[in-house]
């Protein structure tokens, strides 16, 4: 591992790189998410590297849509595996919904790394899409293969740092999907009933978090927390945030970070 000096403006962002890195030589990553990773960082870095207020209102929906949900499942891929294997560990503990491993560059022996790899974080069960698995319809990438007792049968799924399709179909199938993406414009972001525009290193704490403090509030009080959100006009802020960020960039002000 390189040497990063914490005093370094970008500590963190060269720290999240250097676990990708690592996980990409350990086989839990592919080389294509250190590239999807570069477009995440893209944004993140246009939008100041912060949880926006929007980001904080979809993380409560996303809290209490997980809440009232009979049975939500947490999707794994490579890349969350690598950044917040530990914390969708936690959520999945606190929202009592099983793990699922579901990849898009699939293949066994991630499949199974990825399920020790959540294990070793203390994960009981993680649902892989070998023994029990099924086929989401409609969907002809390797995300298709999901688990029978998981994503299958489940009424809301979590995603993060996803490539477009399985959103939309896994949407058209009348499940809900809680999304973390940075970037406002994906096909993921759009179909999403809930989309957290942020980093999945800051997101994952703060989703936790939330189920946590809104746990002990009525049902209907959480539903009410769930229905008042509006994704698309959440997405819309975020766009212009990002164009009111750009505008000011663009004039030649202050860089936008270092
Ligand atoms: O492990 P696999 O085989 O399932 O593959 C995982 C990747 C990420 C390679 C696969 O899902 C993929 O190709 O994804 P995309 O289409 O590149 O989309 C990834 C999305 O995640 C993009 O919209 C990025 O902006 C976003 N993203 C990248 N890094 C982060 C992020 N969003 C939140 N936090 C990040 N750290």
């Amino acid at each position: 591992m390189v040497n990063v000096p914490r005093s370094h403006p970008r500590y963190v962002s060269l720290m999240i790189r250097e676990r990708l890195v690592e996980a990409f030589k350990e086989g839990i990553v592919v080389p294509e998410g250190l590239m999807a990773h570069g477009r995440g960082e893209a944004f993140d870095y246009i939008l100041g590297e912060v949880t926006h207020e929007m980001a904080r209102k979809a993380v409560r929906a996303a809290a209490a849509l997980l809440l009232i949900s009979e049975k939500p499942v947490i999707s794994v891929n490579g890349n969350s595996a690598a950044l917040v294997g530990r914390e969708l560990v936690e959520l999945a503990r606190e929202v009592k919904a099983p793990l699922e491993v579901n990849l898009f560059y699939w293949s066994r022996s991630r499949v199974e790394k990825i399920g020790e790899l959540l294990k070793s974080y203390g994960a009981n069960e993680v649902l892989l899409p070998i023994d029990d698995a099924e086929e989401v319809p409609g969907l002809e990438s390797s995300r298709r293969l999901v688990n029978r007792r998981g994503i299958y049968r489940a009424d809301t799924v979590f995603v993060a740092m996803e490539d477009g399709d399985r959103t939309e179909k896994l949407r058209r199938l009348g499940k809900h999907v809680v999304a973390v993406d940075l970037n406002p414009f994906s096909r993921t972001a759009r179909a999403a009933t809930v989309t957290i525009v942020d980093n999945v290193v800051r997101a994952l704490p703060e989703l936790t978090g939330a189920v946590r403090e809104m746990r002990s509030a009525g049902r209907e009080k959480i539903r009410e927390v769930f229905e008042s959100f509006d994704n698309e006009r959440n997405l819309k802020e975020f766009i212009a945030t990002i164009t009111q960020r750009l505008d000011r960039l663009a004039s030649y002000g202050e860089p936008l970070s270092d």
